[in-house]
């Protein structure tokens, strides 16, 4: 008997192109798989949940590369819940997710940052909620900068069969199961955890597969990137104008693109510090606790990160509003702790 093990893989004709060589890679799916094998008790529903975000981000994509050839951008002429103008594509992002996560069964309710109230799914015994920011960043849609989506997973605490209820959403960020982003950038990229580090695919359009690129990220300890709008500056509080101060005493490099994927996910490749401090606008912050500071401080510690809200860390504040406001200071530690040490 022949094992497969023995067999020779057949050899590319060199006339072939190079790209023939090269393994397709890991998909997302098969990632998900091998990652549940890796819980025994894992019973597929997160996997599938994670299947279904996927699928939904890649329509919200083709629709995003299609925004202006399908009169898809400018404002809808509706307000969300914080008051912002929504545009068309952050109602259409929101109906796809919402959509994709109620087909999928495996999420009883959703909070999104485009609805007010809770959102029952219908799937009275899915046994898992979602926080979700359908499309972060849309004031970047129209100028053609990138933009991305935020989500936040719980195992609902509320009995299965029944109506999920707020108490599933204030469980507080330490006791999310999975969180992740999706950037719409040059490429799109999918980045996520289940709390066993973070892992990157990049949407391959020919296949139309997630494939693992950006494996076991690593935030950098430090760096020399700062990102907040120097617009609000003199609102900010007296701590953080004096590290700012130093940032650019150092010469340290100011990007601020005004999505917080894009900002976040170039720092934990590169190293930096994203601020959004309390504004006279925004005392609170302007940053929801739920659908973006939690998660994007689940990942960073799972990087080897740090997030805080400016007195603790991020993933302890406590939550008690769906669409709570709280300052966020994110990326490399040893920057994060220059800023908290001039408190
Ligand atoms: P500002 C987008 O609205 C967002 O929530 C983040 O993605 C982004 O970092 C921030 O707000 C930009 O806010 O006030 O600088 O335009």
């Amino acid at each position: 008997m022949i094992s497969l093990a023995d067999t020779p893989l057949p050899t590319i004709p060199r006339s072939a192109p190079p790209e023939l060589a090269l393994p397709v890679g890991t998909t997302l799916d098969r990632f998900i798989l091998r990652e549940q094998n890796a819980f025994p008790f894992a019973t597929g529903e997160l996997s599938q949940l994670l299947r279904d975000i996927a699928l939904a981000s890649k329509i919200v994509n083709r629709e995003i590369n299609r925004a202006g050839l399908i009169d898809v951008t400018g404002a809808s002429g509706t307000d969300n819940v914080q008051g912002e103008a929504q545009q068309k594509l952050d109602v259409i992002a929101n109906i796809r997710f919402i959509r994709a996560l109620r087909n999928g069964g495996e999420v009883c309710a959703i909070i999104s940052e485009e609805d007010d109230d809770m959102i029952l799914t219908g799937n009275a015994n899915g046994k898992y909620v979602v926080a979700i920011d359908p499309l972060d960043g849309s004031s970047n849609i129209d100028v053609n900068v990138s933009i991305g989506t935020i989500f936040s997973i719980y195992r609902r605490i509320s009995p299965v069969g029944s109506d999920a209820t707020v108490a599933d959403f204030l469980q507080g960020g330490r006791r999310q199961v999975a969180a992740g982003y999706v950037l719409y950038g040059s490429s799109t990229i999918l980045i996520f955890t289940t709390g066993q580090g973070v892992n990157g695919f990049t949407l391959d359009h020919s296949l139309g597969e997630y494939i693992l690129s950006h494996a076991t990220m690593q935030q950098l300890r430090t760096g020399s990137i700062f990102s907040c709008n120097d617009g609000n500056m003199a609102d900010y509080p007296d701590y953080v104008q004096t590290y700012l101060h130093t940032c650019r005493q150092r010469r340290l490099t100011s990007r601020y693109i005004g999505s917080l994927v894009a900002d976040f996910h170039r720092n934990l490749i590169k190293g930096g510090i994203y601020l959004y401090p309390p504004t006279q606008k925004t005392p609170f912050g302007k940053l929801r606790l739920l659908y973006e500071c939690f998660p994007m401080g689940f990942i960073a510690e799972q990087a080897g990160g740090q997030a805080s809200d400016g007195q603790q860390a991020v993933l302890d504040v406590t939550p008690t509003e769906l669409h709570q406001r709280s300052a966020l200071y994110v990326g490399s530690p040893v920057l994060v702790n220059e800023l908290l040490a001039t408190r």
